[in-house]
């Protein structure tokens, strides 16, 4: 070691300081440089990238713990309503560059880097993704909270700290491989502990009846959620709200001394690893019992730490003045439930407030009803959570007796208000009796005591309104509400594509899209522009290339820019039908075969990538990743063809490598059953870079192709109303298939991408009825339908100009998928909040 080299490892001459007074580059360079040197958490003498992250990503900290703190006091002081929104998954991707962004500092800490030797580039991309979700649900989550803050709401996030996430994905020969996903590994500098935010939550146990006949949930096992807290800055304002986000911790206590010193480890740390499974993983199996116990206990863990949380908070707030009536709850508190997961706040709030506050059931009622809106994400069946009453009771056996009641009171009422839906009545009550293990329904406990319910895209919510939740619109014909998704600009278009962000920028000669995304429209007048066009089709190849790279280091497969890369990537389900996607290319592929060298030659290039996780338990899923990892392996390798056609499966598809993927993308694929999809996000996403979309009439689709307009979507198969009729021709065996589909799947039979048995996965697709057979998800159906617009995708793209017109204005025509739009519209018509900005 040369007497240059200081404890920080920085080489360079820069001194150390707390805090940057200014935001020039030398300052933010010394504050790096502090942090290098007094929060270490590597050995002394060295500033690699990853040395050089966590210091970056700590200077970032402290402006951010500045701006979080005064936005606590102000909502504080100025105490207006505020909402809480519960949601069993984020998916928050990697904060340093978002935050770098939002507070718009990229300039000068890119400039700071280099005095210290790094690129701001390579540094963010040390940081691993906070992934504690599994899809879109999670991932909405995310949007929204930087909404919320770039709205200057007062809004919380509540959450789970998971230890692992869902999992990592590799890929090889024999399909996917699930690891461990350890995003906490080396600490994350972007969550503070606080440790005077602790609340008891107490499992299992049983209701005592005390003299008066009050009841008391005692006994039992508690454990102890402690609060962690990300710092989620706005975009261009001081506001800076919260992810609350709540760890399982035992207490010391629980730990037995004396079982330890007699050798006994296991049982003397019990407790603790009982506390520990809490939060270890998302969605943990649930075929077995226990897994199912597990999953029960993450929920309802969830739901009381942060009702305790909120309702102390209300007290605090209220405190000046001493004086309170419940009654204000609801115009001070509003709770948002991220699909029926969080549905344990619903009794959990009842008993604490009749419980330990002493209210009545009516005021205790009038109170939870008031404060919680539920948005349905599903119409699935078996995605409808119901849980075992026998199981519930157990569990939770004061909360089950609180249900009871909510249903008592729900059929009295019913009955003497709608006698008319007598005959309908046990399909809406919250119980479901007559099953041969009694459940609890999730989705009615919501429905029923929820002040509103929303669908998350016009078509879903038609659907709820009409079919799944139809009956309740008798009884409440105003509860039903739509709130399109949406995506934030800030992440998906303005940090993630900096090429056609700084080109829009230049010609509408305004940045004010990046918050008011209605401003795209402008882009319109220029979609036959010579020369926008050119620079339009300039920014896409520096990301395409970018993306090749990519593809390259991951998957050692080298695909060609100038291809057309086509894209679907999602959570890997039959619904969302990644199967139409790869027989398409199957069939693709056979026929590129099949032609001359030469007519090789006037065809299209593409290069088809997908990507995402499938349910370490869902086979048919996992299936499918293999037959694309297969399809890929013989088709790349095949020189006659793979110039023209290239196949591959990008691993670990999360929010970072969607960052890479999008802005590259030209076509996506969002191609489910219509009817199945609730609303899809990764669509807006794709359509905001100027991607166009090949797609079904589903979900948010037709809200997409509606405003980008229909020459531009490549509209293909069954709409959502013929689908009950399609599945019974199906199972009246009067489906007739295409010979192109029959093809496709002899191909794959007949072993042409290797010995793998796919006849289980294919058959899936035969016969006449039954779920998991007789193609319930109609691939067969739609694929004439899909072959023929693909044909017309390939056509468009041969026609340069026109596709670059259809690609500006599929970005021009994206502004109503803004998460800014959505969480306006929660906050005005469901939530009833407005905008309390940090002076
Ligand atoms: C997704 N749902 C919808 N669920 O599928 C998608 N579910 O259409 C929609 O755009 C998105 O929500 C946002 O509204 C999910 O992501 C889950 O991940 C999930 C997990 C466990 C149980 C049920």
């Amino acid at each position: 070691m040369g007497d240059s080299l200081k404890p920080n490892g920085v080489s360079s001459n820069v001194p150390a300081a707390a805090f940057p007074s200014s935001d020039s580059p030398s300052e933010i360079a010394s504050n790096v440089n502090y942090h290098a040197q007094y929060s270490p958490h590597f050995s002394p003498f060295k500033f690699d990238s990853e040395q050089a992250y966590f210091a970056t990503a700590e200077s970032i900290r402290d402006r951010l713990l500045q701006q979080w703190n005064a936005t606590y006091l102000h909502f504080h002081n100025a105490d207006p309503k505020q909402t809480y929104y519960l949601s069993m998954e984020y998916l928050q991707g990697r904060a340093l560059s978002n935050a770098i962004g939002n507070l718009d500092v990229k300039n000068a800490y890119a400039e700071a880097l280099d005095k210290l030797g790094h690129q701001l580039e390579e540094i963010t991309e040390q940081e691993k993704d906070a992934a504690l979700g599994n899809g879109g649900l999670g991932r909405l989550a995310s949007c929204f909270l930087d909404s919320m803050a770039t709205l200057n709401l007062p809004a919380w996030g509540y959450g789970l700290r998971y230890k692992y996430g869902l999992f990592k994905q590799r890929i090889t020969k024999e399909g996917q491989q699930e690891t461990a996903e350890d995003w906490l590994e080396k600490f994350s500098p972007w969550e503070v502990v606080r440790h005077d935010v602790v609340f008891p939550v107490r499992f299992f146990g049983e209701v005592q009846i005390d003299g008066d006949g009050t009841r008391k949930w005692v006994g039992g096992e508690v454990v102890q959620a402690l609060a962690y807290d990300v710092p989620i800055p706005g975009y261009k304002t001081k506001n800076t709200i919260s992810l609350r986000l709540w760890e399982a911790r035992a207490s010391p206590a629980d730990f037995n001394l004396f079982e330890f010193n007699e050798g006994n480890y296991v049982s003397a740390a019990q407790r603790h690893s009982q506390a520990e499974q809490i939060c270890a993983v998302l969605y943990p199996g649930d075929a077995t019992e226990s897994g199912k116990l597990l999953r029960l206990k993450q929920q309802f863990f969830l739901c009381s730490a942060s009702l305790q949380d909120m309702i102390q908070r209300f007290k605090e707030r209220r405190k000046p003045s001493k004086t309170w009536l419940w009654s204000e709850f609801p115009s001070k508190v509003a709770v948002q439930l991220n699909d029926t997961h969080p549905t344990l706040a619903i009794p959990e709030l009842m008993r604490l407030l009749m419980d330990d506050e002493g209210l009545g059931w009516e005021e205790a009622w009038d109170v939870t009803s008031g404060t919680i809106s539920y948005t349905n994400h599903t119409v699935l069946p078996e995605a409808l959570e119901k849980w075992s009453q026998a199981v519930m009771w157990k569990l939770l056996p004061r909360h089950m007796e609180i249900i009871e009641e909510i249903d008592k009171r729900f059929l009295g009422t019913v009955r003497e208000k709608f006698p008319k839906l007598e005959k309908i009545l046990p399909s809406l009550r919250v119980l479901d009796t007559n099953a041969e293990k009694p459940v609890v329904r999730m989705a009615n406990l919501c429905v029923v005591t929820a002040h509103t319910v929303n669908g998350v895209a016009e078509l879903h919510s038609d659907i709820l309104k009409k079919e799944l939740f139809a009956d309740y619109l008798t009884i409440w014909p105003n509860k039903f509400q739509n709130k399109t998704n949406g995506i934030t600009p800030r992440r998906w278009l303005r940090f993630c594509n900096p090429e056609l962000s700084s080109l829009i920028t230049k010609q509408l000669k305004s940045d004010k899209w990046v918050t008011d995304l209605d401003e795209l429209s402008g882009l319109r007048k220029f979609a036959d522009d010579a020369s926008f066009q050119g620079e339009w089709a300039a920014a896409k190849m520096a990301c395409k290339k970018r993306l090749a790279e990519y593809v390259k280091k991951v998957t050692g497969v080298t695909i060609d820019p100038n291809s057309l890369f086509d894209i679907q990537v999602k959570r890997i389900h039959e619904y969302k039908r990644q199967l139409l996607n790869i027989l398409g290319a199957v069939y693709r592929y056979k026929k590129l075969k099949e032609m001359s060298e030469e007519q090789r030659t006037t065809s299209t290039p593409r290069t088809i990538m997908i990507g995402g996780k499938a349910f370490a338990t869902y086979t048919n899923a996992k299936r499918i990743v293999k037959l694309v990892y297969d399809v890929g392996e013989v088709v790349n390798s095949d020189p006659q063809v793979n110039q023209y056609l290239k196949v591959v499966f990008v691993p670990n598809y999360n929010v970072s490598v969607a960052e890479m993927l999008i802005p590259g993308s030209e076509l996506s694929q969002h191609i489910s059953t219509a009817g199945m999809e609730a609303s899809g996000t990764s669509n807006m996403k794709f359509a905001l870079n100027g991607c166009l979309i090949i797609g079904t009439l589903d979900g948010a689709n037709v809200e997409i192709r509606e405003e980008v307009g229909e020459d531009n979507f490549f509209l293909f198969g069954a709409t959502a109303d013929q689908v009950p009729n399609l599945r019974k021709d199906r199972e009246n065996g009067k489906f007739k298939p295409d010979p192109r589909f029959e093809e496709a799947k002899q191909y794959i039979r007949s072993g042409a991408f290797g010995k793998y048995d796919y006849s289980q996965l294919l058959d899936s697709l035969e016969g006449n009825s039954g779920y998991g057979r007789g193609d319930y998800f109609l691939v067969g159906q739609d694929f004439p339908s899909y072959l023929d617009a693909q044909e017309r995708v390939d056509k468009a793209y041969m026609d340069r100009k026109k596709w670059l017109r259809m690609s500006i204005l599929s970005t021009a025509g994206s502004g109503k998928f803004s998460s800014d739009r959505t969480i306006a519209q929660y906050a005005k018509e469901i939530w009833n909040i407005e905008g309390c900005r940090v002076p």
